[in-house]
C-alpha cells in the first residue's frame, strides 16, 4: 500500500492525488498541516528533508517532489497512461506541464508569499498583485501555446487528460482562489472543467479530502 503525504489546499498533492487516483492506485493519506507547520518538523522531516509536501512513500523507498512521483508512478504503473505514446506529443504535454510546475507554482508558494510579507514587508494588496501577475503570466503562455502548437481534442492534449492537465487543474484552483481572473483563458478553463467531472480528479479535490477545513 502506498502512502501519500499530502496536504488538502497544496496544489502540488492534488496534482499527485490525481496520478494516484487516474492510476488506480490505492494508498493512505498522511496528512501534514502546512498552517501547523508539520512540514518542518518531525516526523514529516524524516520522510522528506526539503519539508515541503507532497512525498509519497513505496514500501520503504520515499520520494519527493511532485513531477519526480509523477515520471516513477508513470514508470511503474504505465496504464493507464498519463502521457502520450507518441515522442512529440509527449514533449508537448512536458512542455505545458512545466509552465505550471517550474514557472507558475515555485514563485507563488507558500513559503515565498511568507517571505514577501515577513522579510520584504508587502502588504496583502501587494502580496497578492505578485501572486496574481505569476499566475497571469504562466496561463497566458499555457493558453497561447495551446493555441501556436494547435492540438486539438477535449484536453490540453486530444481526448484523454494527460499530466499537461493534471497540473493545470490545481494551479486554477488556486488561481480562483486567489480571485484572479480566468476570463482570458477560455481553453484552460474548458479543459479543466472537463476534467473537474471525471472521478480521479473529483476525488482529488481539495474540499472532499478528510483534512479539509471549512
Ligand atoms: N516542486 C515541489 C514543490 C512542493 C511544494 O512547494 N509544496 C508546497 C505545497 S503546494 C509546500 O509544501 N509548501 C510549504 C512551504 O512553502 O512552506 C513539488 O512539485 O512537489
Amino acid at each position: 500500500m502506498l502512502t501519500l503525504y499530502t496536504y488538502w489546499r497544496s496544489s502540488t498533492s492534488y496534482r499527485v492525488r490525481i496520478m494516484l487516483n487516474w492510476k488506480g492506485l490505492p494508498y493512505r493519506p498522511e496528512y501534514v498541516s502546512l498552517p501547523r507547520m508539520d512540514h518542518r518538523a518531525a516526523p514529516f522531516l524524516g520522510t522528506n528533508p526539503q519539508g515541503l509536501v507532497p512525498a509519497l512513500q513505496d514500501g520503504d523507498f520515499e520520494l519527493a517532489q511532485s513531477m519526480a512521483i509523477f515520471e516513477y508512478l508513470e514508470e511503474r504503473h504505465p496504464s493507464p497512461a498519463l502521457l502520450p505514446s507518441d515522442i512529440q506529443r509527449r514533449a508537448y504535454v512536458r512542455m505545458l506541464a512545466n509552465i505550471v510546475a517550474c514557472d507558475i507554482h515555485p514563485l507563488n508558494n507558500v513559503r515565498i508569499l511568507r517571505h514577501l510579507e515577513q522579510r520584504l514587508g508587502l502588504d496583502e494588496a501587494a502580496r497578492n498583485d505578485w501572486y496574481a501577475t505569476w499566475i497571469a503570466a504562466g496561463l497566458q503562455a499555457f493558453e497561447a501555446s495551446l493555441e501556436h502548437w494547435g492540438w486539438d481534442g477535449d484536453y490540453c492534449c486530444g481526448d484523454e487528460p494527460g499530466i499537461a492537465d493534471v497540473c493545470l487543474v490545481p494551479q486554477l484552483y488556486n488561481a480562483r482562489r486567489f480571485g484572479c481572473d480566468l476570463r482570458p483563458y477560455p481553453r484552460l478553463v474548458a479543459i479543466a472543467q472537463r476534467c473537474e467531472s471525471l472521478l480521479p480528479f473529483a476525488a482529488a479535490h481539495p474540499s472532499t479530502q478528510a483534512d479539509a477545513v471549512a
